[in-house]
């Protein structure tokens, strides 16, 4: 899988030359320059190589689990009913306070190392289930230290305007000038963001509030992206775009007005069919007006205890093709280098000279298969930074 305008950027017969974690020439093995012919190679059986998978929006780190919650809306309740009755993301915030680093890193390495036994190779992690200073500090030491502990990059959002913690109930405004933005100026001093996120919603915040978040981001230098239209429409797209956010994501109640400011600022569209699909959403996001205008779309698990308890995005890219009727090359683009562009990456995402030998090696005859197959792993190795 490459840039060079084919299909899926197929080369058939193709090889890869590496050199430490970097490729460094790409192209039909028949065209192998002689320098590089007497290399130690491997051969890969006419596998199918595609760039490493990248998980551009996820939520792995939390205490506990929501499986009672998940009860309750099967009997009728809706995710908003759930949240305003105390539940919700509100729940996961008592169980992550409970919860000590250690635990935390246990719990969060299981749902990581399920994504990396699919070929992801970089994934982001959010904060978002403190809403205290010190345990969103704690969510962001333990989403870098599993980097420290697997073979995989972890890019960090800050996303303490997730919702408003139940000793603030009715005080939105303070929570955010008492721990939300002092949270993020100290968190960035220990050097634990990467970018700024937030929930746009009624059941969280408005965009007025979001933009006092993304104007300290911006004194900061960090790069903002935003859950916008999940629920409904604010207008939370046209907002992240005018911050030139890396990504808004979700985007169920997008209309044209925000699929042209993000056109307009390079915002990445992310969707999220786990999402969809355990809300039991109707509304479709809008794919055929971010088509049009050029917004480039990814895919990714959300993976999260309320709304995405997800641990797969090669079962993602089924979803983004069969409920969001994405062409199987959109979603495994979308989950590799329109990914990458989300995340701000642009060492990775394709199969590039210059680029980073993140690869995965698959047991398929074509690329459409990574999306055909429900439940079906068909990775045969995974190679982060040159190293299998
Ligand atoms: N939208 C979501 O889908 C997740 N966060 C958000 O802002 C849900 C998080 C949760 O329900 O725990
Ligand atoms: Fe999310």
């Amino acid at each position: 899988m490459t840039a060079n305008g084919a299909p899926y950027g197929l080369i058939e017969d193709g090889a890869l030359v590496l050199n430490g974690d970097q490729i460094t020439w790409v192209s039909a093995r028949k065209d192998l320059p002689a320098d590089y012919r007497d290399l130690p190679a491997e051969d890969l059986g006419g596998r199918l190589v595609t760039p490493g998978l990248i998980d551009c929006h996820t939520h792995v780190v939390f205490g506990g689990n929501r499986a009672k919650e998940f009860e309750m809306r099967l009997e009728g309740a809706s995710y908003e009913e759930v949240a305003r009755a105390g539940g919700g993301i509100v729940s996961t915030v008592t169980a992550t306070r409970q919860a000590s680093e250690e635990e935390l890193l246990v719990s969060a390495l299981a749902r990581v190392d399920a994504l990396i036994a699919e070929g992801v190779t970089a994934l982001e992690i959010k904060s978002g289930y403190g809403l205290n200073i010190d345990t969103e500090l704690s969510m962001l030491r333990v989403a870098r230290k599993i980097s420290e502990v697997r073979p995989v990059e972890v890019r960090t959002s800050y996303l303490a305007a997730h919702a408003v913690p139940a000793e603030y109930k009715g005080r939105a405004d303070a929570y955010l000038d008492e721990v939300c933005l002092p949270g993020l100026e100290q968190a960035h001093a220990d050097r634990l963001v990467d970018a700024v996120d937030g929930f746009c919603e009624g059941i969280a915040f408005s965009p007025d509030q979001m933009k006092q978040v993304f104007d300290k981001a911006t004194d900061l230098g960090l790069s903002v992206k935003l859950h916008a239209e999940q629920l409904s429409n604010l207008g939370g797209a046209v907002l992240a775009a005018s911050y030139q956010a890396l990504s808004a994501d979700h985007l169920e109640y997008l209309d044209e007005t925000g699929v042209k400011a993000m056109a307009e600022n390079g915002t990445v569209a992310v969707l999220l069919p786990g999402a969809f699909y355990t809300l039991r959403e109707k509304q479709l996001p809008p794919l055929e007006l971010l088509r049009q205008h050029k917004v480039p779309v990814a895919l990714a698990t959300d993976c999260n205890p309320g709304s995405s308890p997800l641990a797969s995005l090669l079962l993602t890219m089924n979803m983004g093709c069969t409920l969001f009727r994405m062409t199987p090359e959109e979603a495994l683009t979308g989950v590799t280098c329109i990914a990458a562009q989300a995340l701000g990456f642009a060492d990775r995402g394709t199969l590039e000279a210059g680029k980073r030998a993140d690869l995965a090696v698959w047991n398929v005859d074509h690329p459409a298969e990574l999306s055909y197959r429900i439940g079906f792993n068909a990775l045969e190795k995974r190679i982060f930074g040159g190293a299998a």
